[in-house]
């Protein structure tokens, strides 16, 4: 995304100031042989998700069964899914939240659910984790940066939760808070975007099946870094509009001010679906690299409409200009 400098407007670290992957893989690399030795290497090699951590509690979970929600395509490994984040509560560096987010403390957690619903609601993450089947889930995943992966996510429609609040007809949209936190979250003196980090989706949207509260990956809780202990995934959509360590969810009759669309709105649109057709105003969008392909030699990979999930999605959009919103 982009980083605020000091009175003289903005500036995005996404071409030369990221770390290119290869880079990154070696280091890594070396690390991984200097520091943590023969535990890491040792990692076992079966099971579903081999690579997941030490030290997380398990979630179980069946796979979904909802059309779209289970791609074939190869999860990116752990180790880059759980290292590579944006998550700019920790710092504006892909490396930061992995490094940092340790201080978050997932547990005790609320979120409270209010707005115009009939019965509004604070939900605790036993709850959560209670309120519905835990479901196995595999999305892809693309930033508007011009990256993707592939996550097994674990969680559950969240139509789940909101149809528990029964909204009133007059919430027509949903508004994400997460958490901003001085004492747990370092990047939050480093005035990036005007915090909290708040997104929005249309009511529909929030309840279409795919649109997923996420309280796991890999078959484990959430790290810290990919925004424990609750967060939204909405796989047709850029991945900013997946929102981390939410604590609060509120039903509005008017479209929220989302924190990037505040921050840069002529760059990032309350929609933002994914459409290669749609530049970002300084990069083009109609291709997108794989974490995970990262050699001198790999191809860019076509971006595909709503990320690949037309099929699924493209109906909550019919008549709508997507150019226009975008
Ligand atoms: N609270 C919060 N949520 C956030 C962000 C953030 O900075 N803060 N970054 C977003 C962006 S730009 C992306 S691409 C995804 C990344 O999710 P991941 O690190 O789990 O892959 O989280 C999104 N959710
Ligand atoms: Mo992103």
């Amino acid at each position: 995304m982009l980083i605020r400098t000091q009175g003289s407007g903005f500036q995005h670290p996404h071409a030369s100031d990221i770390t290119p992957l290869a880079v990154y893989a070696r280091r890594r690399d070396i690390l991984r042989l200097a520091g943590a030795g023969a535990t890491a290497l040792a990692l076992p090699a079966g099971g579903a998700h081999a690579a997941a951590a030490p030290g997380l509690a398990a979630l179980a979970a069946a796979r979904s069964t909802v059309p779209g929600a289970v791609t074939l395509e190869k999860p990116t490994a752990y180790q880059d899914a759980t290292s590579y984040n944006n998550f700019y509560e920790f710092g504006t560096d892909k490396a930061d939240p992995a490094r940092r987010a340790q201080t978050l403390a997932p547990r005790p957690w609320t979120v409270e659910v209010d707005g115009l619903v009939r019965k509004p609601r604070r939900f605790d993450l036993d709850e959560l984790l209670r309120l519905a089947p835990l479901e196995e889930r595999i999305y892809r995943l693309r930033c508007v940066e011009g990256w993707s992966m592939v996550i097994p996510w674990v969680g559950y429609s969240l139509a789940e939760l909101v149809r528990r609040v029964e909204p009133l007809g007059s919430a027509k949209y949903v508004e994400f808070t997460t958490l901003a936190d001085k004492a747990r979250m370092p990047g939050l003196s480093a005035g990036v975007l005007d915090w909290p980090y708040v997104e929005g989706l249309r009511l529909d949207e929030a309840l279409h099946p795919l649109t997923l509260l996420g309280l796991g990956m890999y078959g484990q809780v959430l790290p810290n870094q990919n925004g424990a202990p609750v967060r939204l995934v909405v796989p047709w959509k850029y991945g900013f509009k997946s929102a981390k360590s939410i604590v609060r969810i509120r039903f509005v009759e008017h479209e929220p001010a989302t924190a990037w669309a505040k921050a840069v709105p002529q760059e990032y649109g309350f929609y933002s679906n994914v459409n290669p057709l749609v530049d970002h105003p300084r990069w083009s969008q109609a291709t997108e690299r794989r974490i995970g392909e990262d050699g001198l030699f790999a191809k860019k990979r076509k971006t595909l409409p709503f990320n690949g999930y037309e099929a699924q999605v493209g109906q909550l959009y019919a008549g709508m200009d997507l150019k226009k919103y975008f």
